[in-house]
């Protein structure tokens, strides 16, 4: 089920390449190029979240060039990067995307449970399943994205995956220390 969703989506993201590119030759009723450009769909939150949380979701970008996400803000939240997971020996640690994570033009990648995800720290906000966190991504090309996160209850996650069970906050997870600090 979750294959087909990313499927759709990534066929979707093309669909709008597409479309893009054939309406590039009409000038009268194309917007502005970098116009909303990146979106992310199907954003959530887990709850429950201790002062570190963590936001999924699907970015997509029907621009013609790549982008990056290079960080973010939300109400409430200290600090908010874009983590990816990396094998450290035989355990898989977290740590900041170096650079930023590209969403290539016309492409979309899927921040997901042991995967790519936007890290919140220093959280102080007391999120409750139902409520609609505002996050903001800033992205390489100096725009901004709005984001509307609802969170939901981590049981919507599958224990019996091991990449999501790796995304155990209060667990097993290390931070590995940023080589840029
Ligand atoms: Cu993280």
């Amino acid at each position: 089920m979750r294959k087909l969703m990313v499927a759709l989506a990534a066929a979707g993201a093309l669909a709008l390449a597409g479309c893009s590119s054939d309406s590039a030759s009409t000038t009268e009723s194309s917007a502005p190029a970098t116009d909303a450009a990146v979106t992310v769909t199907d954003a959530w939150i887990p709850q429950p979240a201790s002062d570190t949380s963590a936001m999924f979701g699907m970015v997509s970008n029907s621009g013609s060039e790549a982008v990056s996400i290079t960080g973010g803000s939300a109400p409430d939240v200290g600090m908010v990067q874009v983590h990816e997971f990396v094998k450290e020996g035989n355990k898989e640690v977290m740590q900041e995307v170096p650079g930023g994570l590209e969403i290539p033009a016309g492409g979309s990648v899927e921040l997901k449970p042991g995967s790519y995800h936007i890290m919140m720290m220093e959280v102080s906000a007391d999120w409750q399943v139902g409520d609609e966190v505002p996050v903001t991504l800033n992205l390489s090309n100096g725009e901004t994205v709005e984001v509307t996160a609802p969170v939901k209850s981590r049981e919507g996650m599958d224990p019996a995956d091991p990449t999501e069970g790796s995304m155990d906050m209060e667990g097993d997870m290390e931070m590995s220390e940023s080589p840029s600090s």
